[in-house]
């Protein structure tokens, strides 16, 4: 097992650590976290070094990404124990700045990147400016670590989609691969949120997955009457003690309504449990 990681946290040695590994010709993949790291975040690691050379993580929690009285504060930190993971992933370099070092002039007075549309809809609507954050970190750290292609997990499928126009739109040279959801033994997609669960909370969590799964079936049927499905589905997260903020079914290709019925359809869910908010989707394939 490689335990050669390098931790850095400035831009210079980023900079020069990664322009040699250019000159040698070595491919590099980024996977991109705010760390609490998981085995979701370790399935994007394993991917990414199956496809490159050198594999560089950053941790970085986000500040610009969190709204007033979201959990910004109370966003778990466990940098140590991340960077064991990382040794034992094989990882080459992690890259945690601090929020001194990624905002010099402050969040207020930094340039923003907007993906207009996506980013108003579902969990934008929402949680207003977040995917403002997102896609102005995720441009930033593409700009300082400067790799060949980046890992993202389509458990955040809203927001692998802001990426990927983003990249498209700012004509940004990196690939984006997106990787399928990782999930408890009991379906719960694993979060880093998954830890502000009450024992309670956490025997009701996997619903969230199931009532996915059965809306998905219905449509794999053939049901059609998308408002039917969405309102029942709400109604049993209700009944089973969830608050729903909303429930999809969209497009799969740019999360629009759905109109054609031969094209790809997901299923979109975020829904508290007490304060923590969960989020999840399923592919109608
Ligand atoms: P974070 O929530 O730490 O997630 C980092 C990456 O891991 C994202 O691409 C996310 O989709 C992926 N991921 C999280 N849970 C997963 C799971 N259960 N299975 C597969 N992949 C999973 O997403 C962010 O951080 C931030 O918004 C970031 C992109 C780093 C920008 O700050």
């Amino acid at each position: 097992m490689s335990s050669s990681l390098q931790t850095i946290a400035e831009l210079e040695p980023l900079r020069s650590t990664i322009a040699a590994w250019r000159r040698l010709g070595e491919r590099i993949a980024f996977v991109p976290t705010m760390g609490n790291l998981h085995a979701g975040h370790l399935d994007l690691v394993a991917e990414a070094r199956r496809r490159a050379d050198r594999c560089v993580v950053s941790i970085f929690v986000n500040p610009m990404q969190f709204g007033a009285g979201e959990d910004l504060d109370a966003y778990p930190r466990t940098l140590r124990e991340d960077t064991e993971k990382l040794v034992q992933a094989g990882v080459d370099l992690l890259f945690a700045p601090t929020v001194k070092t990624v905002y010099p002039t402050g969040v207020d007075h930094q340039t923003r990147v907007e993906v207009p549309g996506i980013s108003d809809i579902l969990c934008g609507a929402s949680r207003p400016g977040h995917f403002v954050g997102v896609a102005t970190i995720v441009c930033k750290l593409f700009n300082m670590v400067q790799a060949d292609l980046a890992v993202f997990g389509e458990k955040d499928f809203q927001q692998l989609m802001v990426i990927r126009r983003m990249v498209a739109d700012l004509a940004i040279p990196v690939e984006i691969v997106g990787k399928a959801t990782v999930r408890e033994a009991d379906g719960l997609a694993m979060s880093s949120r998954n830890g502000y669960l009450t024992p309670d909370q956490r025997r009701i969590a996997p619903l969230l997955n199931q009532t996915l799964a059965a809306t998905s079936a219905l449509l794999k049927c053939g049901e059609r009457d998308y408002a039917r499905l969405e309102e029942a589905a709400k109604d049993s997260l209700q009944t089973a003690g969830f608050r729903p903020d909303y429930y999809a079914i969209r497009s799969a290709l740019d999360l629009g309504a759905p109109s054609d019925r031969q094209a790809p359809l997901v299923v979109l869910a975020a829904a508290y449990l007490g304060t923590t908010r969960l989020i999840d989707n399923l592919i109608v394939a």
